[in-house]
């Protein structure tokens, strides 16, 4: 028999639960395939719900060995989706006793093992799969664990009140629950609390990897205090326990009091890892501890709700990073990142909004626009009520919520109550999904510049007409003598037409517009390149200088693919001088030197209506790249130099900078130098950072054979190294082979495909390749499908995730398009697909 088609979950439908739960206690047997649950769980009725004769729990892949209530038998009806049975009108208390196998769980949902040890991921809803339970976010519960195992180390949420025993006080939902176990050691810390409390800490890792897991722990410290002295937020158990496993979806889950990290953002020695490893390691250290009060302590009345904390949390942790490693670099490899990953979906057919409305399956809204356009709607808000108001409505957020499970209404509530401002028109962020086109057209008479707005934003699915939204835009003025003559004042537009002046000014000033980048919309501005070449040189706001730059870069470049020009002069000129001024930071620097990438550059020739050729994108860039480094030579050279950083390696922002800031040199010199310094860097590098941009530079040249062969001899043992020797071969191959070079790695001994992390080195490797991707002869497509098609019955979250790389599919030549619609058919007709990809590859192809 065929199931029925998965029927979607609604926003509109949310009732609540018609029970509360007082209290939930878990005994775990972990014994492999014969692995028991036993559960004990206090109900009682929930007023603020209609009452019900029955219950009903979620269940999946659960062997149902006994259920009594109050002590008494039950037989409750059980189906593929979870169970139903009758209860009494009052309190009662619910106890079944299930059998799961870990072992053979490769969907890495639910209860299942890496490596020899127990691990779980229950968010959104892998609880269901240890026991049966109200898996829904609004139902919150104290825990009380017991761990029958004969593991040496047993963890649980909340405080351990004996070996193998632990008690969360703090009520939470069935997807904060985590359970370890497994022979790990740790790397030990200790924090004092605001309030005197002392909080024990541990990293757990497999035994051999404590050393690496130092700047985890320093970055938790670090994490902790900034929560303090910002949001004031205190930790609030005696022990908080960070894990580290090598199967993992994803990179890192908040787990009260145990998050649960995938080993990529734990583990990191200068020999192992890169400056962009511990950067990501600082990052997501900080933002799953920061979950702790947004998230767990608040957490969301349904999954609908979910940018409720993960915007929030997000936009702490880029706060965070800002002030540890600089707000100008931080907040332009923000918008690189938010440009790469959530303009290209809201430019698809995967656009939803910030707050989707329905979804058949809830990990595939785990997205870039959840995340990071959610994040950018608080940056937003921030931008519109000050700094001060901000603050004000945050204490009020934790005072107000604690212990709640709330809403997007409740959150933007705060913000009017405690501001005293009307956000119904600004809320639209939440729900209107696609990114704002800005376009500006100025005028300048008598001493008045005037600034004309349109707003408008293209039909997305399910929403064909868009209203105008509150847009704050910051804008500053320079003058001709490169002086700032208005400092930056945020304009508030909320009409789909407005204009605003700016008056007493005794020359034309060149207007900087959309400075730190304040809202998450694309900037349509004609500008001649000599004005843009002057913004590069002279404009006061870090992020928009670089922006100059980079726009400069992506007309070139667009002329170069469109019209065969040559590199325009004023570009290199004004990049020169950048990259020479030593006022600036050498991380800045670096970014300056980056170029729109191959997918931005794709999107950008097809909004303006052409076709995009990747093999022609590449080859400009390419072109491009060549006549940097002819031109910039002497001085990319002497920066080389300049920017070795001493022995021993320090991970610090100001060195990595410089690192960056010579990796990007390296590169552009290796088009001169026949890859001389390359060679050189290879056998002398005392860290990952270098050891790894020698071996791209030297693979991209065609002279990476050698090193190659001799990176594997010297890693071959190490997990997370031979992820990147895997991805950079896909990554830097020419494009006409990489399909064959991915061929080859899969066929690779060590190209263990049910890893996450070695299946997204090699695979996903290719989307970070897109001239190699998007082959004329749809090899690329086919070689990706079959392996998607491969790890659908495996692991159907990653499969799904990994779908998006299709997305793109209707910017492409009809050849293209109709090769990629042939693949995303023929995953859909795979028997048994399931409902994870199903839903996706449905909305990719419309
Ligand atoms: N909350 C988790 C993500 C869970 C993803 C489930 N498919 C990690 C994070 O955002 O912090
Ligand atoms: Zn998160």
């Amino acid at each position: 028999m065929k199931d029925a088609a998965p029927q979607p979950v609604r926003l509109s439908e949310y009732t609540p639960f018609p029970f509360v739960v007082e209290q939930v206690d878990l005994r775990f047997t972990l014994a492999g395939a014969e692995t028991r649950v036993h559960s004990k769980v206090r109900f009682a009725p929930n007023p603020a719900a209609e009452p019900a004769g029955e219950i009903f729990l979620h269940g999946k892949e659960l062997e149902l060995i006994s259920a009594r209530i109050d002590g008494a038998e039950v037989s409750p009806v059980v189906t593929t989706r979870g169970l139903t049975c009758p209860v009494p009108s009052g309190a009662f208390t619910w106890e079944a006793e299930v059998r799961i196998d870990p072992t053979t769980n490769t969907s890495l949902d639910g209860l299942y093992t890496s490596g020899g040890m127990y691990c779980t991921q229950c968010e959104a809803e892998g609880f269901r799969k240890i026991t049966f339970y109200p898996d829904r976010p609004d139902v919150m519960a104290p825990f009380r664990v017991q761990i029958d195992s004969d593991m040496p180390v047993r963890l649980s949420n909340g405080n351990m009140v004996e070996e193998g025993v632990w008690d969360d006080p703090w009520p939470k939902p069935a997807y904060l629950f985590a359970l370890v176990a497994g022979d790990l050691r740790n790397f030990p810390g200790e924090f004092k609390t605001m309030s005197g409390k002392d909080v024990e800490l541990n990293i757990w890792v497999r035994p051999g990897d404590e050393a690496r897991a130092e700047y985890a722990m320093d970055a938790l410290k670090r994490s902790m205090a900034w929560d303090e002295e910002v949001y004031g937020r205190e930790y609030d158990l005696q022990i908080f326990n960070i894990v580290a496993v090598d199967d993992f979806n994803m990179g890192a889950m908040e787990n009260k009091g145990l998050n649960i990290f995938n080993s990529k953002y734990v583990l990191a020695s200068p020999e192992t890892a890169t400056d962009t490893d511990y950067d990501f390691i600082e990052g997501i250290i900080a933002h799953e501890y920061f979950h702790n009060w947004t998230g767990n302590r608040i957490t969301c009345r349904d999954w609908f709700q979910l940018c409720l904390k993960e915007g929030l949390t997000v936009f702490r942790d880029q706060q965070f990073s800002s002030d540890m490693r600089g707000a100008a670099v931080k907040r332009i490899t923000e918008v690189m990142q938010l440009r790469a990953r959530q303009f290209r979906e809201d430019q698809g057919p995967l656009a939803h909004p910030v707050r989707p409305e329905e979804y058949i399956e809830i990990n595939n809204f785990y997205t870039a626009t959840v995340y990071e356009k959610g994040a950018e709607v608080i940056h937003m808000l921030k931008a519109l009520v000050g700094d001060e108001g901000y603050a004000k409505a945050l204490d009020l957020y934790f005072e107000r919520h604690d212990g709640d499970a709330a809403t997007i209404e409740d959150w933007l509530k705060v913000f009017e109550d405690a501001t005293g401002r009307d956000l119904s028109q600004f809320s639209r962020w939440y729900s209107q999904a696609g990114t704002p086109r800005l376009t500006v057209e100025e005028h300048f008479k008598d001493g008045t510049l005037t600034l004309d707005f349109k707003q408008e934003t293209k039909p997305t699915p399910g929403q064909p007409q868009k209203q105008p939204q509150v847009i704050p835009i910051a804008v500053g003025l320079i003058g001709p003598n490169g002086n700032e003559v208005a400092e930056t004042r945020v304009l508030e537009m909320n009409k789909s037409e407005q204009s605003f002046e700016f008056t007493g000014l005794s020359a034309k000033p060149v207007s900087s517009i959309l400075r730190n980048f304040s809202a998450p919309v694309v900037l349509d501005r004609k500008l001649d390149s000599a004005s843009r070449a002057f913004l590069l040189a002279h404009d006061t706001d870090p992020f928009n200088r670089w922006e100059a730059g980079r726009v400069l870069g992506k007309e070139v470049l667009t002329q170069m693919i469109t019209e065969g020009t040559a590199p325009a002069p004023d570009l290199l000129t004004g990049l020169s001088r950048v990259v020479a001024d030593e006022s600036l930071e050498p991380a800045y620097r670096a970014l300056m030197l980056g170029l729109p990438s191959e997918d931005d550059l794709a999107q950008t020739l097809f909004d303006s209506g052409h076709v995009p050729d990747p093999a022609a994108i590449h080859a400009a860039r390419d072109a491009l790249q060549d006549a940097m480094a002819a031109e910039m030579e002497p001085i990319l050279a002497s920066l080389y130099e300049q920017m070795e950083t001493p022995a021993p390696y320090s991970p610090d922002a100001e060195a990595a900078g410089k690192r960056s800031l010579r990796g990007a040199c390296l590169g552009l010199l290796s088009r001169r130098d026949g890859c001389a310094r390359a060679k050189a860097l290879f056998e002398a590098a005392d860290n990952m950072t270098e050891e790894l941009a020698a071996l791209a530079v030297l693979i991209r040249h065609g002279q990476g054979e050698a090193a190659v062969q001799a990176f594997y001899d010297k890693w071959r043992h190490d997990r997370l190294v031979m992820d990147k020797w895997f991805m950079l071969q896909v990554v830097q191959s020419s494009p006409e082979t990489m399909a064959e070079t991915v061929k080859s790695l899969t066929e690779h001994a060590d190209f263990d495909w049910k890893n996450p992390n070695r299946f997204r080195s090699v695979l996903g490797g290719m989307q970070a390749n897109p001239a190699g991707f998007h082959r004329a002869d749809g090899a690329a497509y086919r070689l990706y499908a079959d392996w998607l098609l491969k790890l659908d019955p495996v692991n159907p979250q990653t499969t799904a995730r990994m779908t998006t790389a299709f997305e793109t599919w209707a910017r492409y030549d009809a050849d293209r398009q109709q090769m990629m619609r042939e693949q995303l058919e023929r995953i859909a007709a795979l028997p048994g697909l399931s409902e994870n990809t199903g839903e996706m590859v449905g909305r990719i192809l419309g």
